[in-house]
């Protein structure tokens, strides 16, 4: 259900149900975490790029996994609380970059776990469709939060009440997503994006994804706080110096 490539440095994680358009069962759930936590700790993954096998990225939850009207209502609050919430939270707090590589459609909570990644690129044919309205579902895996930040107030509300196909060209243009690239040239765009964070200070840029998201939420007052916080820690950090140096000596920095 998850293909993961160790490249030089960083790891690919593939979505791979390919006849489903890569729609989440329990098994990916779980693959999918295991994965991210083993990506959180291995020294040899510096970044992680997501994508999907075959024409699609990720059709959001597996339909097909138990039939409307066996047995009792389920109870989705709880698939929330046990696999997308968790795999959100995972990604937001991954201190590693994770770049997302949208293949094809992203659909569903699939659109909303692509916009969760810290860098977003698409390919020119990919849309991403906030699809829950039509089988009467809330937008959800935190598209709720994420979407109007991203592209505003008028377009996310448009988008979750309509459930409109978005191109990623349109995807690009609003905001949404970093980029949406040729077709041909996705996986080695991403995989060259990949590459590049994988090659600066991870813990560097650990530290940048937590001062954005603390800022999503703090006033700039506080904000100012956080920033001279993790300043303070990036300043004392080895990291830093072999920057400074490696930019003296007109170099390329190695970082730890
Ligand atoms: C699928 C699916 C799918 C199973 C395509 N499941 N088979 C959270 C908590 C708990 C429960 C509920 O949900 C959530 C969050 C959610 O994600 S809710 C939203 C769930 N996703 C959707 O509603 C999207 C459903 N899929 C579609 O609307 C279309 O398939 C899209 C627009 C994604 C793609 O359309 P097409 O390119 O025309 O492809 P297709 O519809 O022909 O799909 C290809 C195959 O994939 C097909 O199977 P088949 O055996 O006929 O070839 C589909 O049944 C299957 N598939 N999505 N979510």
């Amino acid at each position: 259900v998850l293909r993961v490539e160790q490249r030089d440095g960083w790891r690919k994680l593939v979505l791979n149900r390919p006849d489903k358009l890569n729609a989440f069962n329990e098994a990916l759930h779980q693959a999918l975490r295991a994965a991210l936590e083993d990506a959180a700790t291995a020294a040899d993954c510096r970044a992680v790029l997501l994508t999907g096998e075959g024409r699609g990225f990720c059709a959001g939850q597996d339909l097909g996994d138990r039939r409307p009207g066996e047995g009792p209502p389920p109870d989705l609050g709880n698939t929330l609380e046990r696999f997308y919430n968790p795999l959100i939270r995972q990604i937001r707090s991954l201190p590693k970059p994770v770049v997302c590589a949208v293949n094809g459609v992203a659909a569903g909570a699939g659109a909303n776990i692509a916009i969760a990644c810290d860098i977003v690129l698409a390919a020119q044919s990919a849309r991403f469709i906030q699809s829950f309205s039509k089988i009467a579902l809330v937008p959800d895996s935190g598209g709720t939060w994420l979407l109007p930040r991203l592209i505003g107030e008028a377009r996310a509300r448009a988008l979750m009440l309509t459930a409109e196909p978005l191109p990623a060209s349109t995807a690009a243009e609003w905001g949404m997503i970093w980029k949406a690239v040729e077709d041909d040239r996705l996986t080695l765009e991403a995989e060259n994006l990949a590459a590049r964070l994988a090659a600066q200070s991870t813990a560097g840029l650990a530290r940048i994804k937590r001062a954005l998201d603390a800022g999503a939420t703090q006033s700039l007052d506080a904000q100012l706080d956080t920033e001279r916080d993790l300043q303070r820690e990036a300043g004392a950090a080895p990291d830093y110096a072999e920057g400074v140096r490696a930019f003296l000596e007109k170099r390329a920095p190695r970082f730890g």
